[in-house]
């Protein structure tokens, strides 16, 4: 494949919510530097999109149809992804939601969301290490990396579910970290600020009217001045599943343009 530098060759990558997004373009990433990509996701056709844009290149991917909310179905995408290539080294708990309807203060948020919010943004990160860490474990080792976001780490009106959901995620990170550590299986997250993906256009689009000026305001909460693109992140998440970052684990690392760094009164 094209500008493949090999960093990857023969590693076995499963990204979930991998038809769009960060996971898309982590994919693409992944691909073109050696790795056979499993895709999990349920939208069909922006997945099987993905697997066209990996092969045309000479790349090798496979869409895996899974909804990794749940435990039947994260149990398919790990068994599925090991009968397609053989095992599993680097595991990208990438899937995330933020539903239009989810943006209300905790009294008025349906149970349904708060569950669904739950199941997608941390259970599946849980269930997709509960099958994956056994066949990282019979390759000697492997890498779990985990997509949180600076809503984990601080906080915004509007958003209990997805809040929790993240500091969840960066618990769950720590926790993981400590467990199997000794085992060579590396825990990580990131924190991206504000992305250019589909989540984030539903987000700043939930009243049309307003798209432009909210994403103005995006961009200018982060010190860079700008919102950060999908493949900013891809980049950060193959230097933490590469031997580059071997001493690495249990940590999370803001991809945010420097939203994080900011005090309150700059
Ligand atoms: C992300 C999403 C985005 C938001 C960003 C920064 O996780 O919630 O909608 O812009 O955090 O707050």
């Amino acid at each position: 494949m094209a500008n493949n530098s090999g960093r990857f060759n023969g590693k076995v990558v499963v990204v979930t919510g991998g038809a769009m997004g960060m996971g898309q373009a982590t994919a693409a990433a992944f691909a073109r530097e050696g790795a056979m990509v499993a895709i999990v996701d349920v939208a069909d056709a922006a997945a099987e999109a993905v697997v066209a844009e990996i092969t045309n290149l000479g790349g090798s991917a496979t869409y895996i149809r899974a909804d990794v909310g749940t435990g039947a179905g994260a149990a398919t995408a790990i068994e599925a992804t090991v009968k397609a290539y053989g095992g599993l080294d680097v595991l990208f708990n990438n899937v995330g939601i933020q539903p239009a309807e989810s943006y209300c203060n905790a009294e008025n948020t349906p149970e349904a969301v708060w569950d669904r919010i739950m199941d997608v943004n941390v259970k599946s990160h849980f269930l997709m290490a509960k099958y994956g860490i056994p066949h990282m474990r019979a390759r000697g080792g492997g890498v779990i990396i985990n997509n949180a976001s600076v809503q984990g780490l601080q906080s915004m009106p509007g958003v209990p579910p997805y809040a929790a959901s993240k500091g969840a995620c960066l618990s769950l990170t720590r926790q993981l970290a400590v467990e199997y550590a000794h085992e060579r299986i590396r825990v990580l997250a990131i924190c991206p600020g504000t992305i250019d993906t589909p989540l984030v256009r539903i987000a700043l689009g939930r009243d049309p009217d307003t798209y432009a000026a909210n994403l103005e305001n995006a961009a200018r909460a982060h010190p860079l001045g700008r919102i950060g693109q999908p493949e900013e992140i891809a980049h950060v998440v193959l230097f933490l599943a590469s031997d580059g970052a071997s001493f690495m684990t249990g940590e999370y690392v803001c991809v945010d343009g420097g939203m994080m760094a900011k005090g309150a009164w700059a």
